[in-house]
C-alpha cells in the first residue's frame, strides 16, 4: 500500500517491509526490513527541503562532485522536488512507484543547460530494494553526465564494517588528492577518513555491517562504487551530521563517475541498484 504523498510516499510490503520516499530530490529516507531500518539518516538532516538529505538515499545528477558545471557538488536531482507519478506495480510479491524530473528554468539556468527527462523506479520486495534510474534526453544535442545512488547504509559500529569484492581493484583516493591507487585487501574496513572511487566494481558489492549481518548492493549498468566516511574532523565540520554520528554510518555508492556518459539525442540510458538483505 501506499499514502497519497504530500511530501512523502510509505511503502508497505505485505511481510511487514517499508520504505519512505520523500518528493524532495527523490530521495530514499527510510528502508525497513524484519522490524530493522537499514539506511543511515543524520538526526541532525535537514528534512524541510533547504539542502540535499543527510542520509538515505540521495540521488546524484547530472554531476558527481565538484566541476566546471556548476557550484556546490553533486548536481541539481538530489535538491529539486520530483513529480510523484503513482504506482507502476502492486502485488504480492513487490510493489513500485515512480518519480520524474524533467529540465525547469532552474535546471537550464545551470552549467548544465539541457532537456532531459529523469524517471526514478522504486521497487520494494519483502527483503530487497530496488532503485531504478532512466535518463532521457530530449535534446537536440548529445548530452554529457555522472550519476550515482549516495547510499548511507547503517551500521552498530564502523569498526566493524566489512566491504567485499573491491580487492585488486583501482581505486582513486580522494583523500590522497586523487592519487590513483591499488586495492590490497580482500576486506575493505574503515579507520579513518575514507573517500574513494572504486574503477569497475563487480555486480554485487557485499557490505557487512556487522558480524553476520550483510547487505547486498547489487548493481545494474553502474561501473564504480565510491566508499565514504567523513571520520572525526569532516563529520565535525558538517552542520548536519552529529559529531559521533559518523560511526553509525557508511557510504557505498554506485554510480558511474569515473567516466562520464554520453548519451545521443532522444535515447534513454538506464542504470540501478537492489539493496537485499540476507534473511536472517
Ligand atoms: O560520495 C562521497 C562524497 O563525494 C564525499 O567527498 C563527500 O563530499 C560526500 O560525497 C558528501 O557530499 P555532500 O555534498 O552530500 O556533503
Amino acid at each position: 500500500s501506499f499514502n497519497l504523498p504530500t511530501d512523502k510516499v510509505i511503502l508497505t510490503h505485505p511481510t511487514g517491509a517499508t520504505c519512505e520516499i520523500k518528493t524532495f530530490g527523490a530521495t530514499v529516507t527510510s528502508w525497513k526490513v524484519h522490524g530493522q531500518e537499514r539506511l543511515f539518516l543524520s538526526r541532525l538532516s535537514d528534512l524541510e527541503g533547504n539542502k540535499p538529505i543527510r542520509g538515505g538515499i540521495p540521488l546524484v545528477f547530472p554531476q558527481f562532485g565538484k566541476g566546471p558545471l556548476m557550484p556546490g557538488q553533486h548536481g541539481f536531482a538530489r535538491h529539486s522536488t520530483w513529480e510523484y507519478m503513482g504506482v507502476s506495480k502492486d502485488d504480492d510479491s513487490e510493489i513500485m512507484v515512480s518519480f520524474e524530473l524533467r529540465d525547469s528554468d532552474a535546471t537550464r539556468a545551470s552549467g548544465w543547460p539541457y532537456h532531459f527527462k529523469l524517471t526514478y523506479l522504486v521497487t520494494l520486495t519483502a527483503t530487497t530494494l530496488g532503485t531504478h534510474l532512466a535518463v532521457t534526453n530530449t535534446d537536440k544535442v548529445p548530452i554529457r553526465f555522472t550519476a550515482l545512488l549516495h547510499t548511507y547504509l547503517t551500521t552498530p559500529d564502523i569498526s566493524q564494517v566489512r566491504i567485499g569484492q573491491l580487492g585488486r581493484l583501482n581505486y582513486t583516493d580522494k583523500v590522497q588528492n586523487n592519487l590513483i591507487c591499488f586495492e590490497e585487501r580482500d576486506q575493505v574496513t574503515i579507520q579513518g577518513e575514507t573517500d574513494r572511487i572504486y574503477h569497475s566494481t563487480p555486480d554485487t558489492v557485499p557490505v557487512e555491517v556487522a558480524p553476520g549481518q550483510v547487505v547486498n548492493v547489487k548493481t545494474i549498468n553502474f561501473r564504480d562504487t565510491v566508499v565514504w566516511n567523513p571520520w572525526v574532523e569532516k563529520a565535525q565540520a558538517m552542520a548536519d551530521l552529529d559529531d559521533q554520528e559518523y560511526q553509525q554510518m557508511i557510504c557505498v555508492e554506485s554510480g558511474s563517475v569515473h567516466e562520464s556518459v554520453t548519451l545521443p539525442s532522444s535515447q534513454t540510458w538506464e542504470a540501478g541498484q537492489v539493496l537485499s538483505v540476507d534473511s536472517e
